[in-house]
């Protein structure tokens, strides 16, 4: 059982996460418009991930006996400067969610909501690891610079990425995860 507050904070997280995930997907697309077809995948791959930080809440919801409550997505930024601009970004955004996540959690020990905060003990860690990645590819398009061969080469490896987290839902993302 989680209160009416925690249950309406959750939601609201579902909606950061899907708009994350429409954020990268909107980059996905202007990486392909831009030829950049590695970090186009790469970007797919992070819209994946995001989907499923939404779904895990959805279920942890809805195991909670509480409501799920969909409200419509703000439109992402449709088209970016470049790379370099992408991952700024992608930081920026990242820090964001680092900081509702903090929020949730405090909300969730202010509650003493022992449940919400070992869910929620996943998020945090996650949230260090999406820093850390977009902190390491900034500095290499940094290193980079103008190198043309130098971006193909980053571009290429980007590709590389595959999706590592579950793409269909009906058999739930907990249970897809190894989580029950
Ligand atoms: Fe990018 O971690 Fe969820 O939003």
């Amino acid at each position: 059982m989680i209160s009416k507050r925690m249950e309406s904070a959750l939601n609201e997280q579902i909606n950061k996460e899907m708009f994350s995930a429409f954020l990268y997907m909107s980059m996905s697309a202007d990486c392909a418009d831009k030829g950049l077809k590695g970090s186009s995948v790469w970007f797919m791959t992070q819209y994946h991930e995001e989907m499923v930080h939404a779904m895990k809440i959805y279920e942890y919801i809805q195991k909670q006996g509480a409501k799920v409550r969909l409200v419509a997505l703000e439109e992402p930024q449709q088209e970016f400067a470049s790379l370099s601009d992408m991952f700024d970004k992608t930081l920026e955004h990242e820090k964001l969610v680092t900081s509702s996540i903090n929020d949730l959690m405090n909300l969730a020990v202010e509650e003493r909501d022992h449940a919400t905060q070992a869910f929620l003990n996943w998020y945090v860690t996650e949230q260090v690891e999406e820093e850390d990645t977009a902190m390491d590819i900034i500095q290499r398009i940094k290193l980079i610079g103008d190198n043309s061969s130098g971006l193909y080469m980053l571009d290429k490896e980007l590709g590389a990425r595959t999706v590592s987290v579950p793409t269909d839902f009906s058999t739930g993302v907990e249970s897809a995860m190894g989580g029950e």
